[in-house]
């Protein structure tokens, strides 16, 4: 039976539905750390990339250590996405990795819930800028060891250690090519994103007796 014209419910259930939410993530880090590789992993949508041929100019700014069979890099974004359930999405955004794309940042900041920061233990220091950024801008994030075959594992708290992270920032180690390790960083973030965002607002005023 059709709902009655009046039915704000598109379903005819009577109850108007809530409006969909979409939660943006970015998944950021330096170059070649696996941000496509994540992206592409835990989307279930085919992602969109924009990824362009290395070139032989860029060789002396474009360090290979550890990937050296990368032959493209991100030059404007990925985007991926994911149904957590009816009316609710999760919009991923992976950001370019080269200092020169660095503009593009800003613009996909707008709006995000919070940041996955890849890191490779074989130059920790890529993942600084990363860092700071989403520090500057109060926007929680977590860092995701991105282990590599062949490469050392290092404990988590050594990693946060080296990058001065406090102890509320999460630090765990993934394989950014499996979707599961995908899923639970996710998780990880969005359950850290709520509880900062939770300590930011201010307390309530004692209720009047
Ligand atoms: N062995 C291994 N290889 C990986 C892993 N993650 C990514 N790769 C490989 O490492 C290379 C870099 O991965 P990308 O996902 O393109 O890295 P990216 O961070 O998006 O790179 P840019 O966009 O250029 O900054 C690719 O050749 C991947 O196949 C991983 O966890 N293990
Ligand atoms: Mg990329």
């Amino acid at each position: 039976m059709a709902s009655a014209p009046s039915d704000p419910s598109p379903r005819g259930s009577g109850v108007p539905d809530a409006p969909p939410v979409a939660l943006k993530i970015l998944v950021a880090g330096g170059f070649g750390v696996g941000k496509t590789t994540l992206v592409g992993a835990v989307s279930e949508i085919r992602p969109l990339r924009t990824e362009e041929m290395l070139t032989e100019a860029g060789r002396p700014v474009d360090d290979l250590t550890g990937v050296e069979g990368k032959s493209t890099t991100t030059v404007a974004m990925d985007f991926g996405r994911i149904d957590i359930r009816a009316g609710l999405a999760v919009y991923l955004f992976g950001t370019p990795g080269q200092d020169r794309f660095w503009f593009v940042w800003d613009e996909l900041a707008v709006g995000a819930l919070g940041a996955v920061i890849l890191a490779d233990t074989r130059r920790l220091e890529d993942c600084f800028p990363s860092v700071d950024f989403f520090e500057r801008r109060g926007i929680p994030f977590v860092v995701a060891v991105n282990c590599f075959d062949g490469t050392p594992r290092h404990p988590v708290e050594e990693v946060r250690a080296a990058l001065d992270l406090g102890p509320a920032v999460p630090v765990t180690l993934c394989d950014a090519r499996r979707r599961e390790d995908g899923k639970e960083l996710l998780v990880t973030l969005v359950e850290h994103a709520r509880d900062t965002w939770a300590a930011a607002r201010p307390h309530p005023a004692p209720a009047e007796v």
